[in-house]
């Protein structure tokens, strides 16, 4: 049982800050290199500690071997990007981080209709007390997949256990509206790269007006 809450979740706090801002820079740098990024956006969060509990019940496990109590999404704007980011993840593998395991919901959606690439990593954090080697999840996912998933997951949220079949359903078909935007997108996927490329030289050149 975690006596201290606070103090439990200051570790999971600091690898969530500090990968937030690992995984913002390598955006910042592509841009910088007015280069296409295969990063949009970086979030992340510390689990709410109801959420923690209620997961440790549910797989009647010890709270510390629950993977995502530090949890990082990725979001990129097109299903090729996430390769991308999942190789760059690996070869980071024994450096900064360490994969413990992955699991590809893209290539595998979930019944729900969720789709994400998740990394599992062990990550160390130096607190004022030592070191602290944690659990984090990192989630990678596009535009599309993440439209749906912050919908599905609030409904579910408000439905928990009791979702109505009908409404599943219609959650299920709109993930297939959401993988055909994903597809189509790829196929414009060069314009789109190339007017971000125009647009960040241009927005550039402006800036030294
Ligand atoms: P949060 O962000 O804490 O509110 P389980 O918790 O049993 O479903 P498992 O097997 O431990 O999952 O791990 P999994 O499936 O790799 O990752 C769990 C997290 O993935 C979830 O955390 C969600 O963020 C996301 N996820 C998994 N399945 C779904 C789904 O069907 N719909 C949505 N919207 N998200 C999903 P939490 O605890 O649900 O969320």
């Amino acid at each position: 049982m975690i006596k201290n809450w606070d103090e439990f979740l200051l570790p999971y706090e600091q690898a969530v800050e500090e990968l937030k801002v690992k995984f913002k820079s390598i955006r910042k740098e592509y841009r910088d290199m007015n280069e296409y990024s295969p990063i949009e956006f970086t979030t992340g969060r510390v689990k709410k500690i109801s959420s923690i509990i209620e997961k440790a019940h549910r797989k009647n496990v010890e709270i510390e071997s629950i993977e995502d109590i530090a949890g990082i999404r990725i979001i990129c704007q097109l299903v090729d990007d996430i390769p991308h980011v999942v190789e760059h993840i690996r070869n980071r593998d024994g450096k900064d981080l360490k994969i413990i395991e992955e699991r590809d919901y893209i290539t595998n959606k979930k019944e729900s209709g969720y789709k994400s690439y998740h990394i599992i990593i062990s990550y160390v954090v130096h607190t004022a007390f030592g070191e602290k080697e944690i659990l984090a999840e990192i989630q990678i996912r596009t535009l599309a997949m993440n439209f749906w998933a912050t919908i599905e997951h609030s409904i579910n949220y408000k439905f928990g256990e009791n979702m109505p079949e009908e409404l599943k359903e219609r959650l299920r078909e709109s993930a297939e509206v959401a993988g055909r935007l994903d597809e189509e997108m790829s196929k414009i996927k060069f314009e789109i790269m190339d007017a971000q490329e125009v647009f960040m030289i241009r927005s550039s050149l402006v800036a030294r007006i």
